[in-house]
């Protein structure tokens, strides 16, 4: 592989620089990944076609010189091949047709084959690897089995989670079961993206940090824990590093550390310097900038980058990305200023280390 600055940092390895990698790089801040959308048809025409998903996995490589490239999909595609009915409404998030608010649909539950009912993200992810030609390795992904659930339950994205915290809360069995369904779809789907070809894998747990602090391991992070432990750990003689970002899960990174992931995603309440303290060399950290700090000019941009690189330090383990998705709106030249500084001020931070040393 020519750059495998992100495996050598998951490793907590030395490397040249910080990788630096962004959470939603290809998206609706590009106006290339616009255009193929309005050639696709539709988020889901696009995300469904592994030609077109090949294209807008690539695009932000054109641009920036990131360290890795994530495979275009959702994490809702999960819970569709489920038999949820994903759908967009015109101008909203994603919704479910059929979201699970009955017994009888959650008892009838069960993981899908990803060979059959999600084929088309295998295939997405084996002509990616064609196209990448060993550039930058692939990260593949999932939902984690709570974050997931949320979705499910509620039918669509939401600010208070009122009908996931209502099963929580009243009926925690039939969340439960609907938990363990997920843990084994996450599982397999995830070995059937690195059979595929995925380097990397990493799980989104956006809402854990919703739960209060008991709930969080009972019904969040034993779920992750029991999937990363059913990973397949080698593919074509390296090691299948895995990511754990749980947006809001600063207050437990010792257990979100001791997960068995290689490395924790960490939004940007957390302070990096505190965390690297908290968690030793035991796993990399990922993250950590405010995906809002894009909106400033260029020259700011670069200086609270900077802030991040400083507050982790020159050791090896950090990989350099934003605290969670970049926001539709952003500036394409605020992202070409954060990969430059990353790459330039991470190389000086090094330089300077070494010459105390
Ligand atoms: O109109 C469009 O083009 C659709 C916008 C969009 C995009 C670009 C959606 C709908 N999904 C995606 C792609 C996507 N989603 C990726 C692509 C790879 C990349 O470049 O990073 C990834 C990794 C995701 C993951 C995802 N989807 C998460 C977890 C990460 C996060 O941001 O917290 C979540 C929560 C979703 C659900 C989802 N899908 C789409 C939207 C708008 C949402 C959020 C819905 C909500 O809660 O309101």
């Amino acid at each position: 592989m020519s750059n495998d600055s992100l495996l050598r940092a998951l490793a907590r390895e030395p490397t040249s620089h910080t990788p630096v990698w962004l959470m939603r790089q290809a998206g609706r801040y590009l106006p290339e990944y616009n255009a193929t959308r309005a050639r696709a048809g539709s988020f889901l025409a696009l995300a469904k076609s592994p030609a077109f998903a090949t294209e807008v996995t690539l695009q932000p490589l054109e641009r920036f010189a990131l360290d890795a490239a994530i495979l275009f999909s959702d994490i809702l595609t999960v819970p569709d091949a489920m038999g949820l009915g994903l759908y967009f409404a015109q101008g909203e998030g994603p919704r479910f047709e059929r979201p699970l608010r009955d017994e009888a649909a959650i008892r009838a539950l069960a993981a899908p084959d990803p060979s059959d009912r999600l084929r088309y993200v295998l295939d997405a992810v084996r002509e990616i690897r064609k196209a990448l030609a060993g550039r930058v390795p692939l990260i593949g992904f999932s939902g984690s089995p709570f974050t997931l659930a949320c979705y499910m339950v509620e039918g669509s994205g939401s600010d208070d989670w009122r009908a996931l915290k209502t099963m929580l809360y009243a009926r925690p069995e039939l969340l439960h079961r609907i938990l363990e369904v997920n843990a084994r779809a996450v599982t397999d789907y995830l070995n059937a993206q690195i059979e595929a070809g995925v380097q990397v894998v990493m799980i989104f747990d956006t809402w854990g940090g919703q739960l209060n602090h008991a709930d969080y391991e009972e019904f969040s992070l034993a779920y992750s824990r029991r999937v990363i432990a059913a990973l397949t750990r080698e593919s074509g003689g390296r090691r299948v590093p895995s990511i754990l970002f749980t947006k809001g899960g600063g207050v437990w990174l010792e257990a979100i550390a001791a997960s068995g992931c290689d490395a924790v995603g960490v939004d940007w309440t957390v302070d990096l310097a505190a965390a690297r303290a908290r968690v030793g060399a035991r796993v990399a950290l990922q993250g950590n900038l405010d995906p809002a700090a894009l909106f400033a000019p260029p020259e700011r941009v670069r200086a609270h980058v900077r802030r991040v690189l400083d507050a982790f330090g020159s050791a090896p383990g950090h990989i350099f990305n934003l605290g969670h998705g970049i926001a539709p709106t952003t500036p394409v030249e605020s992202v070409a200023a954060l990969v430059d500084e990353v790459r330039a001020y991470s190389a000086k931070l090094r330089a300077k280390a070494q010459t105390k040393t």
